[in-house]
C-alpha cells in the first residue's frame, strides 16, 4: 500500500479552507493509503504562539482530525514535537537545501513582507527544509494539500532527488495532491485572498468551531459581484465561485450540478442554501468534537500514533546518518 502523509500547524482557529483543501482529502484517501497525519506543532513556532494557546490548539485539532473522520484504524495521527528525528532529519536537509531555493518561496515572501528584519524568525525561513524532512522521513509517496502548498512539497522533490544523487537511493520521492474542487477556498470578505486562520478580518473567514449562526451570517453577508447569476467563474465572479465551491464539495456535488440547482435562483437564494449547508456541516462537526475532547480519545490517539511514527523516523534518520558519514 502506498504511503501519504500530511499535516497542520496548530495556529489560530482551523477554518473552513483548512477542512476543504486538505483535512477533506486526508479523510476520503485514508482508505486507499497508509496514511500519516500529524500535527505540525514545531512549524507552529516560527511565529510566536502563547503557550496555552497552543497547547489548547494542539488538543483540539486532534479532536477536530478525528470529528472529520479521521479513523486511528488507517491513519497514524501523532505530534510532531514528540518526535525528535523530524528536527534531526530537518537539520541535514537544511544543509543540502540552498538560500537561493529558500529565497523563492512565495509564503515566506508573503509572511515577511512589511515586517522589519526583527521581527521575522529564521525558523520562519527555514520551515520549508523541516517540511521536507516531515515528508520524506515516512516515505510519503502522497502529500494532499491546498494549492498554497505545492511550492513547498516541489521543494521537497527537488531536496529528496538531490539527496539520493549525492548519497545513494534514500527517499521516495513525493507527489503534491491538489483537490479538483477546492485547492483554495477565498476569504469571504475579499475574495481574491487565500481564507487564513491567522487573519486579521474575522467576517472573512470561517472557524470549524465557531458558532454555525455566526457562520451563516458571514456566508449571507459574502462580498460578491452584482450580475445576479450563480456561475463559476473563478476570474470574473470570485465571491459567488468561492461560495459554489464551498457548497459543492460539503454538498457532495459538481460545480455543473450546482450551476443547474441555482439556474433561476438570485443571490439571495443561493447564499441561503450555502448558509445552511455550512450551518448543519459546523453542527454536525462540532458535536462530534465535543464528545471527543471531553473523553480520553486524544491522548490514546497520539500515544499509539507516535510509536509508530518514531519507529519508521527512527530507521529513516539511522540510514541518512550512515550515509552522510555521522556514524562512527
Ligand atoms: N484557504 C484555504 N484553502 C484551501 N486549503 C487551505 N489550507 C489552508 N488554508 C486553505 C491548507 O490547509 C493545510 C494546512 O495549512 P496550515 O494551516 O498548516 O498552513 P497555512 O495554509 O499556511 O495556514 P494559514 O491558514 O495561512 O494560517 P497561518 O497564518 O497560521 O499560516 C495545507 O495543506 C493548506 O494548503
Amino acid at each position: 500500500m502506498k504511503r501519504l502523509l500530511s499535516g497542520i500547524k496548530p495556529t489560530g482557529e482551523l477554518t473552513l479552507g483548512n477542512y476543504v483543501g486538505a483535512i477533506r482529502q486526508f479523510v476520503d484517501m485514508q482508505k486507499d493509503y497508509e496514511s500519516f497525519i500529524f500535527v505540525a506543532n514545531l512549524h507552529a513556532i516560527t511565529v510566536y504562539n502563547d503557550k496555552e494557546e497552543l497547547q489548547k490548539r494542539t488538543r483540539d485539532l486532534v479532536a477536530i482530525y478525528l470529528a472529520c473522520g479521521l479513523d486511528p484504524e488507517k491513519t497514524t495521527i501523532f505530534l510532531q514535537s514528540e518526535n525528535n528525528y523530524h528536527n534531526n532529519l530537518g537539520w541535514v536537509l537544511e544543509c543540502n537545501t540552498y538560500i537561493g531555493e529558500l529565497n523563492r518561496m512565495t509564503q515566506f515572501k508573503d509572511k515577511s513582507k512589511n515586517k522589519s528584519e526583527n521581527a521575522i524568525t529564521c525558523g520562519l525561513y527555514t520551515y520549508p527544509t523541516l517540511m521536507a524532512a516531515d515528508i520524506i522521513m515516512y516515505d510519503a509517496d502522497v502529500v494532499p494539500v491546498g494549492i498554497d502548498q505545492k511550492q513547498h512539497v516541489e521543494l521537497t522533490r527537488d531536496i529528496a532527488q538531490r539527496f539520493n544523487k549525492r548519497y545513494g537511493d534514500t527517499f521516495v520521492i513525493p507527489q503534491p495532491i491538489i483537490p479538483e474542487t477546492g485547492e483554495k477556498i477565498y476569504d469571504l470578505q475579499n475574495p481574491t485572498k487565500k481564507m487564513s486562520k491567522t487573519e486579521e478580518n474575522p467576517k472573512g473567514c470561517i472557524a470549524l468551531l465557531e458558532n454555525p449562526a455566526s457562520a451563516a451570517k458571514k456566508i449571507m453577508g459574502a462580498v460578491t459581484d452584482s450580475d445576479n447569476k450563480v456561475i463559476f467563474d473563478q476570474e470574473n465572479k470570485p465571491g459567488i465561485s468561492n461560495l459554489m465551491t464551498i457548497y459543492s464539495v460539503l454538498a457532495k456535488k459538481t460545480i455543473k450540478e450546482v450551476e443547474m440547482e441555482f439556474k433561476d435562483s438570485n443571490y439571495g437564494t443561493f447564499k441561503k442554501a450555502v448558509a445552511d449547508c455550512v450551518s448543519k456541516f459546523l453542527t454536525d462537526l462540532q458535536q462530534k468534537y465535543n464528545d471527543i475532547i471531553n473523553s480520553g480519545t486524544v491522548d490514546k490517539v497520539l500515544d499509539d500514533g507516535i510509536k509508530k511514527a518514531r519507529e519508521i523516523a527512527q530507521a529513516k534518520v539511522a540510514e541518512v546518518y550512515q550515509k552522510v558519514g555521522l556514524s562512527r
